[in-house]
């Protein structure tokens, strides 16, 4: 750090740097200087690549000198900053967002032109990074955006991936797994700083020692690896701010190689590496169930404990008042992963530190935060007390204590009452010993919140009531929110060119602005060139379909959409029963099929690849997909295209063009949705369940712009509390009988009836997710559906109108219910 000092004196490094001036010409000049000086190559000779490259170095100079001033800023500003801790950030492509955030798109268009390139091609280089899963993931990079935008020092610590979620590719209708190699042809826009790495420690025991009479605890770990930064621009959207995103890659430490390199044993030095490096090799593709391995502990181990030393060590000045955390500092734990910061604090505090355990304590229970991203008991991640103390002794005995002090105030308060100890306990004694993570971000955490108004309710009342009881206060909501600038103005530039001449700019930072737009829905005018935006995107679709996949949206089709992760509770399910069901009724002859409304449906989904139910429902998909597509009798006017690999570049094409969006989860089960966001600020209507934040879309969209069906939170316990017998459902339903028996029947697959008898089976004997007892409702509300859909101009007006009302949704809002009811950060340094 004290070489940096001295050179920072000199005359010529303080001049500030600044950014290339943003002429066509300019940009021309420097695109050309790193096609040749970066990527060493003339013009005549480059490949797409190299041009892509050389076009994202262009882009990254333009907002380096912001870059390094806001860097600097922060760190003089010593207010109080918000540190986004999780394990995943599905952040999408960085070009356009980046040309965008910068006002460059005309410029570096312009400007490629001239040189006479296409930048459109140039776009398709760009691998996403995909360091996410789903909701969770999307969320967190939503939130960096916004935190940018609205100029909040903040910073984003995670993992960069070597591999991130896996690419899926479909063999006889079959999810195969792909390694996405996402980095193998270059990041242009990460910087390494190797210089920077910090050592992280595992295993090993504990021992207590005499510090001048005071007994204290310390950790000799066995081994470590080290933690180097990779830095990541985070621009926000026209103001000028670029913030960071700080990932951190595992490599072997030199003193871990050497040892062996020196004892001679040259293959035993780069196994170690390997090892060392694993750490950070690949993202877990599991979305809503935990994975209890090692390697998972070590991951989030891993990266909270460097984004701790990074911000203790390298944030703060050296002489810093720590008893003053609370005011500089607030860790929002993204779900339950990264809650190990929780220990390793505590750790840092008491042990390196020296602190007073008592005020250690108290400020980290000020200095986090938890969200919890689920209501799935099974999603709630424990770690094994073996697992855990063998990895992190320390931390498992400083969880020992916090849960030991934690219980006695629990005693203290309601008596001997041992049914509620055991039931609060972190530290859980059944099936197995371990310990309850979500329990400790409760305990720690100055707040913590759900992700919708019903979630952080349920949350509340039926996830964690106790602890509701016992920390009254404790408990917010903070509904989640999607960011305008990726979903709204690069994913459909129509739309937002559309809705900037009827309201003006500045609804992109202020989306509660597209209130504005209720009185345009009465506009014939209006509605004409909306549906012909609509349109428009689906023309784009399906050309970007064809190209990718050889799928096709037809001409005149209502495009029914349902992309997500495969879950069962997001009953994927129920919408293959409605297809199966339009299709028996065209076969059968009891449906005219010159009645049916031509619908094509979409699916998009990605299924975890040990959970074999979901794998069996894709296939089903892709099974029911070939037989209806190809069968004449439809007359093409059934269409399902299942397109691989969806991913946040592929959402951005699917979204704009939607008309219908698929929310159909069990009542209960989805603790927000951010998909259903997207699509009703894109004018897509909803068919949706009372779940997670269908609520409040509704409730802002109203009754007539919104499809309700299906049971509600409570309706759902009641069946429960009688007794669910899915079965009884299909004897009912003459119109469920027959979808049913058609799929075991063998009519999916070529005759054979045991293919799918699993899926059929699980409906009718188990169906944890009530697919049948909300199907009659669903097949009827898509009925109307149909109907609505026939008056194309009233249609158009409620998608307008579902644009209008829902700016609430906007990741900027939900920004500022952390700052209010959380973070108390101030809005800008
Ligand atoms: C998801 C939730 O399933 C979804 O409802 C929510 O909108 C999203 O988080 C953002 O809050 N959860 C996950 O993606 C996940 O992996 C792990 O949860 C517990």
């Amino acid at each position: 750090a004290s070489g940096r000092t001295q050179i920072a004196d000199h005359p010529l490094a303080l001049a500030p740097v600044s950014a290339p001036a943003s002429s066509v010409d300019g940009f021309v000049r420097e695109f050309l200087k790193n096609l040749n000086f970066t990527q060493g190559v003339p013009l005549s000779a480059s490949s797409p690549n190299d041009r892509y490259l050389a076009l994202a170095h262009t882009v990254r100079d333009y907002l380096m000198a912001r870059w390094l001033e806001d860097q600097r800023g922060q760190r003089e500003a010593q207010s109080k900053g918000v540190a986004y801790l999780s394990a995943e950030y599905l952040l999408g492509r960085q070009l356009d967002n980046n040309l965008l955030a910068s006002r460059l798109t005309d410029v570096a268009t312009e400007a490629l032109a001239k040189c006479g390139i296409d930048i459109d091609d140039l776009r398709q280089q760009e691998v996403e990074p995909g360091l996410g899963n789903g909701g969770l993931g999307r969320l967190a990079a939503c939130f960096i955006d916004s935190l940018a935008t609205m100029s909040v020092p903040s910073i984003g610590y995670g993992i960069r991936y070597e591999y991130g979620i896996f690419r899926q590719t479909f063999v006889d209708g079959q999810q195969v797994e792909q390694p996405d190699a996402w980095l193998s042809l270059g990041s242009p826009w990460e910087f390494p700083h190797p210089e920077a790495a910090q050592t992280i420690s595992f295993a090993g025991h504990t021992e207590t020692y005499d510090d001048d009479g005071v007994e204290r605890s310390r950790w000799i770990p066995a081994w470590n690896v080290q933690a180097v930064p990779y830095n990541y621009m985070v621009p926000g959207y026209h103001n000028g701010r670029v913030n960071t995103l700080r990932l951190w890659r595992s490599v072997a430490t030199n003193a871990f190689d050497l040892r062996i390199f020196n004892s001679g044993d040259y293959e035993e030095a780069v196994r170690a590496q390997i090892f060392a490096e694993n750490i950070s090799k690949v993202l877990y593709p599991e979305d809503s169930t935990p994975q209890g391995k090692e390697l998972r502990l070590q991951q989030q181990y891993f990266f909270v404990a460097a984004s701790i030393r990074d911000f203790l060590t390298n944030v703060l000045a050296e002489d810093f008042d720590l008893e003053k955390l609370p005011e500089r500092i607030i860790f929002q734990l993204n779900d339950t992963h990264p809650v190990i910061a929780v220990p390793e604090f505590m750790r840092v505090l008491v042990d390196e530190k020296k602190m007073d355990w008592d005020a250690a304590w108290a400020i980290t229970q000020q200095c986090f935060a938890y969200t919890c991203h689920t209501l799935l008991p099974e999603a709630l991640e424990v770690w094994s007390v073996d697992l855990l103390g063998r990895l992190l002794p320390r931390h498992l005995e400083i969880i020992y204590r916090i849960n030991d002090e934690f219980l006695l105030a629990v005693r203290e308060r309601f008596g001997d009452d041992e049914m509620r100890i055991r039931n609060m306990s972190i530290v859980s004694d059944f099936p197995e010993r371990s310990v309850r993570m979500a329990y400790l971000a409760t305990v720690a955490g100055a707040k913590v919140n759900g992700v919708a108004e019903l979630h952080s309710q349920l949350l509340r009342d039926k996830v964690l009531p106790d602890f509701n009881e016992f920390y009254p206060g404790k408990f917010t909501n903070v509904t989640n929110g999607v960011t305008p600038r990726r979903f709204i103005r690069l994913a459909n530039p129509q739309l937002a060119d559309l809705i900037t001449e009827a309201l003006g700019a500045g609804w992109t930072v202020d989306l509660e602005r597209l209130r504005g737009l209720e009185s345009f829905a009465e506009d014939p005018e209006f509605r004409a060139r909306f549906a012909e935006v609509k349109a428009a995107n689906k023309r784009t679709l399906n050309t970007v379909l064809l190209a990718r996949d050889g799928l096709s949206v037809p001409d005149g089709h209502m495009l029914d959409v349902m992309v997500k992760r495969l879950h069962e509770y997001k009953r994927q399910m129920l919408k293959v029963l409605h297809i199966v069901t339009s299709y028996e009724g065209i076969i059968s002859g009891r449906v005219d099929v010159k009645d049916v409304t031509p619908r094509t449906f979409i699916f998009g989904a990605k299924a975890a690849p040990g959970y074999v139910m979901a794998k069996r429902i894709i296939h089903l998909i892709n099974a029911v997909g070939s037989v209806v597509n190809a069968d004449p009798r439809v007359e093409g006017r059934l269409n399902v295209v299942f397109p691989p690999n969806y991913n946040v570049t592929l959402a951005e094409r699917v979204i704009p063009a939607a008309d219908l969006s698929e929310q159909i989860s069990l009542a209960g089960k989805e603790a927000s949705g951010t998909g259903n966001m997207k699509f009703a600020l894109n004018g897509a209507l909803t068919i949706g369940t009372d779940d997670g934040a269908n609520v409040e879309i509704r409730e802002l969209v109203g009754d007539d712009n919104f499809f309700l069906f299906g049971m509600t939170e409570p309706e759902v316990e009641a069946l429960w509390a009688e007794g669910y017998r899915p079965s009884e459902f299909y004897q009912k339903d003459e119109d469920l009988r027959r979808a049913i028996d058609l799929i075991a029947s063998g009519a999916f697959s070529g005759g054979d009836r045991t293919t799918f008898e699993p899926v059929v089976s699980n409906l009718l004997y188990d169906d944890r997710f009530m697919v049948l007892a909300d199907y009659a409702s669903y097949i009827a509300e898509q009925g109307k559906v149909d109907a609505a859909y026939g008056d194309q101009d009233a249609w158009t007006r409620s998608a307008i109108l579902n644009v209008a009302r829902s700016g609430y949704f906007s990741s900027d809002r939900s920004m500022r219910d952390y700052i209010q009811r959380i973070w108390h950060t101030p809005p800008a340094y």
